[in-house]
């Protein structure tokens, strides 16, 4: 068995979430924030046979969109001097991590 926590977007949230159910992959939604933007986000964990892992992949790459977002730009040109200039960022589509499960039981 096979453990993937899979961080998304927040708008991607109902898109993703309403697909694993359609193929009955029983999901847990927790409310994250990202450590860079310090936004909010998505994660999923999905506990799957092992043979389901790509199946899920594949659900969660076609429900999961890229984004870019603007952010202000702080660096520093000279003697004090800031860029204006925001900076973009490239966002998502999702960020997926497959653990290995040593021991699942449902008491
Ligand atoms: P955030 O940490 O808010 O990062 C949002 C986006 O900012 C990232 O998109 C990436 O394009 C950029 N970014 C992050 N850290 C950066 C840095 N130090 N310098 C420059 N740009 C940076 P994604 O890579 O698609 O990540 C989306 C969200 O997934 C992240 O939100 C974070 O919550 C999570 N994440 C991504 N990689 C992770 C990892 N290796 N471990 C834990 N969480 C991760």
């Amino acid at each position: 068995m096979k453990l993937i926590l899979s961080i998304i977007n927040s708008e991607d949230t109902s898109n993703v979430l309403n697909a694993l159910n359609e193929q009955h992959f029983q999901v847990t939604k927790l409310s994250t924030t990202g450590g860079f933007l310090r936004k909010g986000n998505t994660t999923f964990i999905t506990g799957v046979a092992d043979e389901k892992v790509d199946e899920v992949i594949k659900i969660i790459e076609k429900t999961s969109n890229k984004r870019t977002q603007l952010l202000p730009n702080t660096s520093s040109l000279d003697m004090g001097v800031y860029s204006a200039l925001p900076f973009e960022v490239t966002v998502g589509g999702a960020t997926i991590f497959v653990l290995d499960v040593d021991k699942f039981e449902k008491i």
